[in-house]
């Protein structure tokens, strides 16, 4: 038989054994565990179309649904006399929840935003744009990718209550890629376009996480993508401008644009960085908190080999910027489309030895052999 002081004990016992066990629930794995539950539900949610699994003003850890409170917008018309947008768009709601469902279809993204306009443009219906940005996506053999893009940055975009238009600048043939020629050339093919007051050089594979990183142009030139996932949402080094970048007009031609002689990955995105403080800018960045992003995983591209002269051509950026750039960038424009959720711009952009590819020269024997008369 217990006596009353070991009763005492095993109460005591019991109530810090529970006392432990609340103690570890409430930890981050617990919340991990419970969100990840919760995912499994979210998913489901994005392919039937249902926006509901997300609060409006989500300050939940997932994050909100991205196209959560928007379906009142297509109920509002424009007028003539419209006041401008309010400096912080009352549509904001913070972090968003990103995931990759499969069966997602470009149909189903157009279903979603009934209010973009052919070539991917859009204005707020009930306000005027303060501000007009076009976002620049270079790309190729990367459909999957741009798929969720357009998802997630249509919603995000019309969020911020933005004029915007989303250029696609596609290269053509399989010769060896280069990111930031194509940058050059949507300046260029957006700029000829509409007056932008501001051009965000994006990523295909790279999807925000919080609205309230707005899409709009700093003093400086503005490296967005300073907290991805890849990196442990860290900037990965102080002079780190990849992913996600943003540059008004002034500021683009300020630096000549970007290198066009960066063949295959690596290198261009630490080469613009350099323009910008020979070009006497300084990087401006949100916060960690708010430039966060997913990068939607992958291989290297066939095509996008490592460039082996990355370093030595970094080593003369000082000497080369204001030669080669913006405004020495040579293109063959193929076709422009102007689709549902965007505007497709091909082009053939050449090879290292210039833009027409150089058939090899016939040596001299074989020339006289085919001469005509032999
Ligand atoms: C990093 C940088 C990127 C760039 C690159 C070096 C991040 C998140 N991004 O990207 O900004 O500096 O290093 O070049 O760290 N692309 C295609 N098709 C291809 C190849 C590339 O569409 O076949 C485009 C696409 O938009 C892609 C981008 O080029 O997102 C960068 O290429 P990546 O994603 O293969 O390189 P990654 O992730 O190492
Ligand atoms: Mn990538």
């Amino acid at each position: 038989m217990p006596t009353l002081t070991s009763k005492w004990r095993y109460l005591i016992m019991l109530l810090g054994v529970q006392l432990i066990v609340m103690a570890l629930l409430s930890r981050e794995t617990y919340q991990k565990r419970v969100t990840y539950f919760f995912r499994i539900f979210r998913k489901l949610d994005v392919l039937s179309g249902v926006s509901g699994s997300g609060t409006a003003h989500g300050s939940n850890h997932t994050g909100a649904d991205v196209y959560a409170n928007l379906s009142q917008l297509a109920l509002l018309s424009r007028s003539e006399d419209m006041r401008y947008c309010p400096n912080t768009s009352p549509l904001l709601s913070g972090p968003i929840h990103v995931s990759f469902p499969s069966g997602l279809t470009l149909a189903q993204v157009e279903r979603k935003n009934p209010l973009v306009v052919r070539g991917g443009r859009y204005r707020p219906p009930d306000c005027e744009a303060r501000h007009r940005t076009a976002i620049i996506i270079p790309h190729r053999n990367r459909e999957k990718h741009l798929k969720f893009l357009l998802y997630y940055l249509h919603p995000f975009l019309q969020r911020q209550q933005l004029s915007y238009g989303i250029y696609v600048i596609h290269q053509a043939g399989n010769y060896t890629f280069n990111r930031a020629k194509l940058m050059n050339i949507g300046f260029r093919e957006a700029m000829r376009e509409m007056d932008w007051d501001c051009l965000f050089f994006h990523d295909v594979d790279l999807i925000p996480e919080d609205d309230r990183n707005t899409y709009t142009c700093d003093k400086n030139p503005k490296h967005a993508a300073i907290a991805m996932d890849k990196f442990g949402y860290k900037l990965p080094y102080k002079a780190y401008f990849g992913g996600v970048s943003a540059l008004s007009p002034l500021h683009y031609l300020k630096m000549n644009g970007f290198p066009n002689n960066y063949w295959g990955w690596g290198g261009e995105d630490d080469d613009i960085g350099i323009r910008v403080s020979l070009a006497g800018m300084s990087i401006s960045r949100p916060s960690l908190r708010i430039g966060r992003y997913k990068m939607i995983k992958h291989k290297l591209d066939e095509g996008n080999e490592v460039n082996p002269k990355r370093f030595s051509l970094l080593a003369k950026t000082q000497q080369t910027w204001k030669s080669d750039g913006m405004h020495s960038v040579e293109y063959e424009l193929l076709s422009r489309e102007y689709l549902p959720l965007y505007t497709n711009i091909t082009v053939n952009i050449g090879t290292e030895r210039g833009l027409r590819p150089l058939t090899p020269k016939p040596k001299a024997k074989e020339r006289a052999e085919n001469r005509p008369g032999r």
